[in-house]
């Protein structure tokens, strides 16, 4: 397969005004016909061939300006159909059969339980019809869908339905017409036996909206919470961006398979089931707290992604960092801000850094692909989310929102670019953003190391920083950033944020400080007394800081920063610091000594329980296996397991009445609902119950099996099953598992949930459980939910028994990738992840890992799987 690059990009020699479809539904044969109305590319040659995508497609007529083309006029081969000969202008009438039922890769037109449904980004329209399926070519659209009157009763699409009616052999039909000019990735089509469950919203300009859900029927008491979030959003976004949805009606659909979260097709939303069904006994308050971010994610697409576009797939960051910056600050507005934050962050730091520091590292805007479906990545996401809020916080609120109107404004109805965005801040603000830029093309998480003194006699602070952006693959050389620094000095007699005097200027108590230069010193004046710095508040810069703390600064930090999220980082400092004794113990055979500075920080942070308790769940949350590998130069995955349990049974141990007593303080009678405060409540005593479990504490078992008997609620039933599940006694765990899957057998999204519960188990049958529920009526690896919950899960999280030293855990996930490079190469691709990471682990893992890699490479290969394996061989 051939790299596209950024730097080739060209605009198309004819762009579609309009696009009028017909959709004659079928299993096996469903024939599309398109009329499309074509003309030159005002900045192009005339005589230019045209060239339109198309995969799969079997071609059945061709006709332009209604004359049928004589088999030497146009040419089709596997990627596209090329016409010799066109005029200035034209329409083109093509009529093409598909297959929906044989396509299992979920991209273009396909079947979930029965119902038709589409997915066309990045370029599934390519396998519905021969069209130039690119981002920068913008047609209204109408498309007529006709199915049978019995087995698809609802006929659904973009826009606004115009015309309905019966054909004869129990056939009928629906028109939509969608007015908002688009490109093809934004198309959408479902059809199926669906109820809907409907409401309004009234716009900021007094327009009344319908809004619907449309799920399966025995769905249909799950949406409220979607519609409830849908609302907020549709109103936040008013508020906050001044955006009013543009339509008269707005569709969610919800299926079965589908290879992400959700996609914002123009007024009709297509969602995995996982991201928009609720309900108490079903869904956690994760879950929940996802579906109320996906809803808003995709909703704001309606204005960052579809009425302002990518003009290619390089500038996809431009539509999703952007709106996931968006549904993050929605979030953190709906709910607890510094939570969301921690969440995010703490995610981030763990799962982007490694992608950045892996062989399939890349920019937040990369500059050559194989198979775009392969950059909807972490980098692109959340690295982009992190660049854009960096620019929030450089420009400021005001001027954000100044920058964002004109952004919106200047370019509705357009493709643009990054350049764009970046420039409408830049005017907006008067701020030179040239050097940030550099933020989208260079790969890798920079590194600073900080390094502070205080001058007693001079009252001054003199704080060191220096940057470096480590090589990735394909860029050796890294130019220094612009990175917002936000940062207090917090006195260590007073225990307060000192004010902050930066070359004879006031900057008050917590302040931004610029690093442009690889090196750079920042002398603060005037400073009272000796201060523990507390730098990168809020995580203000995508990036790894290192600063000398001891135990003691990291501990009153914890107990002093005005800044939550600084707070909460002092504790994973000191746990880190303790973990790193820990594991350097254990590989040398050494006898294991807790901490007591950590039991300590633990202790003050119990007895101040009237702290929000929300962000105390989260202090109280030790650093994750997979966090703890990131910081260790080669991971040994035994070691920092036993390091963490050791942590965990110790503050168990020392703290275990303290626990008891947070557990029963945060007990709640009142009936579920998922606001934050209950939210918080079970946070909080789930964290307490999770550290009596640690020690299999008999009145902590018994809570655990109270709590599942209980049945409150999924967040509560669920993890008393992961604590009875993860518990080194059967007679705790089989019982359980067995009540909850006969109980939850006709329901996918739990069964989901049962399965990756069971295949997280440290016990060393871990591996043994993944292969015999593979083998379970209800696993498909045709269903990416269930493919993600047994095989990603137990991969991705399951870290001592994926790692075993006899390779199983890298046989088993080769195997299924293997098979799945055939069915779906999308989810295959995503799935090699952690094989790709290798080079993190021992002479042994690697060897093993490797030759996996190898021999998946020696399969006929997907252009998908075939770009990440050989990265990662690379
Ligand atoms: N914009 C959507 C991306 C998406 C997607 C991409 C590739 C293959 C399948 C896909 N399904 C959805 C989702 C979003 O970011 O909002
Ligand atoms: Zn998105």
């Amino acid at each position: 397969p051939q790299a596209i690059h950024l730097s080739d990009y060209r605009p198309p020699a004819y762009r579609v005004t309009r696009t009028e479809l017909t959709f004659d539904l079928d299993p096996a044969a469903t024939r599309v016909k398109a009329r499309l109305h074509l003309e030159r590319h005002p900045e192009r040659e005339s005589g230019l061939p045209l060239r339109l995508d198309g995969e799969q497609l079997g071609l059945k007529a061709i006709a332009i300006d209604g004359e049928p083309l004589e088999a030497d006029e146009y040419e089709v081969d596997a990627a596209g159909l090329t016409v010799h000969r066109v005029p200035e202008r034209f329409h083109l009438d093509t009529e093409v059969e598909i297959a929906p039922e044989a396509n299992t890769a979920l991209e273009g037109l396909y079947q979930s339980s029965g119902m038709y449904c589409t997915q066309c980004e990045a370029e599934g329209f390519r396998r519905i019809t021969f069209y130039p399926d690119r981002p920068d070519v913008m047609a209204t659209f109408s498309t007529t869908v006709i199915g049978d009157a019995g087995r698809e009763p609802v006929l659904l699409s973009n826009g606004n339905p115009v015309e309905r009616g019966q054909l004869p052999g129990g056939r009928h039909f629906v028109t939509w017409e969608d007015p908002h000019p688009k490109p093809s990735y934004l198309f959408a089509l479902v059809a199926g036996e669906l109820k809907k469950v409907e409401d309004t919203f009234t716009t900021m300009s007094g327009r009344e909206v319908t809004l619907q859900i449309w799920v399966e029927e025995e769905n249909l008491g799950k949406t409220d919470h979607a519609m409830a979030s849908l609302k907020r959003a549709m109103k936040w976004d008013e508020e906050a961006y001044g955006r009013e949805y543009d339509l008269d009606l707005f569709m969610i659909v919800a299926v079965n398979d589908f290879n992400m979260g959700a996609m914002e097709n123009k007024g009709l939303n297509i969602f995995n089931s996982a991201a928009v069904l609720t309900h108490p006994h079903t869904a956690t308050d994760a879950a929940f707290q996802q579906v109320e971010s996906i809803v808003a994610h995709e909703y704001f697409h309606n204005w960052s992604g579809n009425r302002v576009t990518c003009r290619d797939w390089f500038q996809l960051s431009l539509k999703e960092g952007f709106t996931v910056f968006r549904d993050q600050c929605f979030s953190a507005d709906t709910n607890s801000a510094p939570v969301k934050r921690i969440e995010d962050v703490s995610f981030f730091r763990t799962a982007q850094f490694a992608e950045d520091a892996g062989p399939t590292a890349h920019p937040v805007r990369p500059d050559r692909y194989i198979e775009i479906t392969n950059f909807y990545t972490l980098t692109i996401y959340e690295k982009g989310a992190e660049v854009v809020r960096m620019l929030a916080n450089l420009v400021g609120e005001e001027t954000f929102r100044r920058g964002s109107d004109l952004y919106f404004e200047r370019f509705d109805g357009q493709a643009v670019t990054i350049e764009d965005f970046v420039g409408c801040m830049a005017e907006a603000s008067g701020l030179d953003l040239e050097q940030f830029m550099r933020w989208y093309d260079q790969a890798g998480t920079p590194e600073i190391d900080a390094f502070g003194e205080y001058d007693y006699a001079r009252g001054e602070y003199r704080l060191r920083l220096a940057q470096r952006t480590p090589a990735t693959p394909g860029q050796s050389d890294k130019q220094p950033l612009h990175i917002p620094v936000r940062l207090g000095l917090v006195g260590t007699k007073s225990g307060r944020d000192l004010p902050l005097t930066l070359d004879g200027e006031s900057l008050g108590s917590d302040a931004v400080i610029h690093l442009r230069e690889a090196e750079q010193e920042f002398l603060f004046t005037d400073v009272a007394e000796a201060p523990v710095p507390s730098l990168l508040r809020g995580f203000s810069a995508p990036v790894k800081l290192r600063f000398p703390y001891g135990r003691e600064d990291l501990a009153f930090l914890l107990a002093n920063d005005s800044d939550g999220f600084n707070r909460w980082d002092a504790g994973q400092r000191l746990a880190m610091l303790a973990l790193d004794d820990l594991i350097a113990a254990h590989r040398n055979g050494v006898e294991k000594v807790m901490d007591s500075r950590v039991v300590e920080a633990f202790r003050g942070l119990l007895a101040a329980e009237s702290d929000d308790r929300a962000v105390l769940a989260e202090m109280l949350t030790l650093p994750s296996e997979a966090y703890i590998a990131e910081q260790q130069p080669l991971v040994d995955v035994d070691a920092i397991h036993a390091a963490r349990t050791f942590v965990k049974q110790g503050l168990a141990t020392a703290l275990r009445d303290d626990f008891l007593r947070v557990y029963r303080d945060n007990q709640q009678g009142e009936a579920y609902a998922p606001t934050p405060e209950q939210i918080a409540r079970r946070s909080l005593k789930n964290v307490a119950l999770s550290y009596l479990m640690a020690i299999e504490d008999e009145e902590g078992i018994e809570l655990a099996r109270e709590q599942f008997a209980a049945d409150h609620s999924m967040t509560d039933v669920r993890h008393a099953l992961t604590l009875l599940t993860h518990s080194s006694r059967d007679e705790l765990s089989e019982p359980a598992l067995k009540a909850f899957g006969e109980k939850w057998a006709h329901d996918p999204l739990v069964m989901d949930q049962w399965f990756a519960i069971q295949v997280t188990r440290p016990q060393p049958d871990a591996l043994d459980r993944v292969k015999f529920l593979m083998e379970h009526p209800a696993f498909s690896l045709k269903n990416p939910n269930r493919v993600r919950a047994l095989i990603g899960t137990f991969a991705g999280q399951n870290r001592v028994n994926f790692h075993r030293l006899d390779g199983a855990g890298y046989r088993l996930l080769a195997d299924v990738v293997i098979e799945l490079n055939r069915l779906n190469p999308e989810i295959a691709a995503r799935l090699i992840t952690p094989l790709t990471r290798w080079a993190r682990f021992d002479e042994q893992r690697q060897a093993l890992m490797k030759a996996e890699l190898e021999r998946i490479r020696a399969e006929k290969l997907s252009p998908n799987v075939y770009e990440v394996v050989e990265k990662a061989l690379a």
